[in-house]
């Protein structure tokens, strides 16, 4: 097994997703303390561009966003009792919980009433650079944060019918092992976990604290710290898994219509917030996955892996300058 490369921070509720999955799976993992705004600037040599936590990195191989990481990981790691095949009630489930119950939980634990809960022992400078940092990760967004009214009215529903869900003494959301969804729905009420003074809202539903803490047993694995400089050193001394020509064959063909042919020079961006555009050449697109090929000073070649949901995949209309 190649070397488990995780770009994260503590804070971070979608990393708290994947390294709980990797406690599950007891993986023995690096861990590299990005940090929590920008710059970042030995993350963006790996991602070209792309600054959501986490990004996972194996040899030269850079995965962005959990959707992908997880799948990625479970992959690399199978066992018997995560779902395999994923379902669409799974895969919808999950995806609710990472958009919608997601805003609504950021907004709920970032209350002025909340705040010191995240910031104690910062100084007032990293505070207004970090709202400022959030604020300008926003400015792009297609979906409004909630207010904090809706945010309680989401949670109240989202947890309502968890604790329902949960009712019949199953263990996970759809049964006896997790899946996706457990994930899913985990790391945004943990964050909510982490605003001491507002987690109140958890105490009314007993069941699904009973899963909380279930899930937290998985722990983390075995993380070693590893500094950037290290994580870049093997991006460095490696070259991407190779791709086969029956997986590069599965192009589609209302895609290569749209100009979107192997090789071709395009650009892949999040299509929710945090629009940074990844540019490169495109040498993998399938149902599932995007891959672009990036060759990067000093690295050499990387290939960079989004998932299909969620981003949308352009060709550039100029080469891009690396
Ligand atoms: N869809 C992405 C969302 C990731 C995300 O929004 N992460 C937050 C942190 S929990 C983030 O990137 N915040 C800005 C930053 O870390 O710079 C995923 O599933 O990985």
């Amino acid at each position: 097994m190649t070397d488990i490369v995780l770009h994260h921070y503590p804070a971070s509720p979608f990393a708290e997703k994947i390294r709980l999955l990797l406690g599950y799976k007891r993986a023995s993992w690096y861990s590299v303390e990005i940090p929590m705004m920008m710059p970042k600037p030995k993350l963006m040599p790996l991602t070209g561009g792309y600054r959501k936590t986490p990004v996972l990195q194996i040899a030269a191989d850079i995965y962005c966003d959990t959707a992908l990481i997880l799948d990625e990981l479970h992959q690399r790691l199978p066992d018997p009792l995560l779902l395999d095949e994923a379902k669409l009630s799974d895969i919808a489930l999950a995806a609710y919980a990472d958009s919608s119950l997601f805003a609504a939980s950021v907004s709920w634990a970032f209350q002025p009433s909340s705040m010191a809960d995240f910031f104690q022992g910062r100084s007032d400078d990293f505070v207004q650079a970090f709202l400022a940092d959030r604020k300008a990760l926003r400015a792009s967004s297609i979906v409004p944060r909630p207010s904090l009214g809706q945010a309680k009215d989401r949670l109240e529903l989202a947890l309502a019918a968890l604790e329902n869900q949960l009712s019949d003494c199953r263990s996970f959301v759809w049964g006896t092992s997790p899946a996706r969804a457990d994930f899913s729905l985990f790391h945004p009420l943990w964050f909510i976990q982490q605003a001491k003074s507002v987690a109140g809202i958890l105490d009314a539903y007993p069941q699904v604290g009973l899963w909380l803490d279930r899930m937290r047993a998985f722990g983390h694995g075995q993380p070693q710290p590893i500094s950037a400089d290290e994580a870049l050193a093997l991006a460095a001394q490696s070259t991407p898994l190779a791709i086969d020509n029956h997986a590069k064959a599965s192009l589609q063909t209302a895609q290569v219509a749209e100009g979107l042919q192997l090789d071709a020079w395009v650009e892949v961006k999040p299509s929710d917030y945090g629009l940074d555009p990844v540019r490169g050449r495109l040498c993998f697109a399938d149902s599932k996955r995007i891959t672009i090929a990036r060759e990067v000073e000093g690295l050499g070649l990387l290939h960079v892996h989004f998932p299909q949901a969620g981003y949308q995949l352009s060709v550039c209309k100029h080469a891009p300058d690396s």
